[in-house]
């Protein structure tokens, strides 16, 4: 190698070693960014991200407002995520919708993405469809599924 060549090289080290400690304040700044936004809206379970914008809407609008953020009505697929879902009804008070329904069959209730719920947490004596008008599913406070009416207002929480 010549001359020329070694001060590209020299070049080449010094733009990957600025690069490097950009990307590595991006990273820092990232994750500080993600950790305040989890502790103020939302809960981390696994891969999964639960927010709340804290304001209740009926099921339909709650459904277009989650999809045109690029997510989906809050639908817990274990126990983890069900109990995150819960930390955040608790702490705003409000039951929220879960992303199920059984528009579509009455008594089989399923994902908004379609297909059969693989976990429930049904409060007793529920899903009643009462009133025949029951075709959602809101979480209370204390953990437990209710079907109730899907023009009721709950509070919005989104998965992404
Ligand atoms: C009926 C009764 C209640 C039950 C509600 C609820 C409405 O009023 O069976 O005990 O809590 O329905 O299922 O969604
Ligand atoms: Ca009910």
């Amino acid at each position: 190698k010549g001359e020329k060549g070694s001060s590209e090289d020299n070049g080449m080290q010094l733009a990957v070693r600025l690069m490097n400690e950009q990307l590595r304040t991006l990273q820092d700044n990232f994750n500080k960014f993600k950790k305040i936004f989890i502790f103020s809206i939302g809960k981390e379970v696994g891969r999964k991200i639960f927010v709340t914008n804290g304001l209740e809407y009926d099921y339909e609008t709650a459904s277009r407002m989650c999809s045109r953020a690029g997510g989906l009505v809050a639908s817990p697929k274990n126990a983890d995520e069900n109990l995150a879902l819960q930390e955040i009804v608790s702490k705003h008070d409000k039951r929220s919708f879960l992303g199920i329904t059984d528009l579509h069959t009455e008594g089989t209730f399923k994902y908004s993405t379609g297909g059969t719920i693989t976990y429930s947490n049904w409060h007793s004596n529920e899903p009643n469809n009462d009133k025949g008008n029951e075709d959602c599913v809101e979480l209370n406070t204390d953990g437990k599924w209710n079907d109730t009416s899907c023009t009721n207002k709950k509070l919005l929480i989104c998965e992404f």
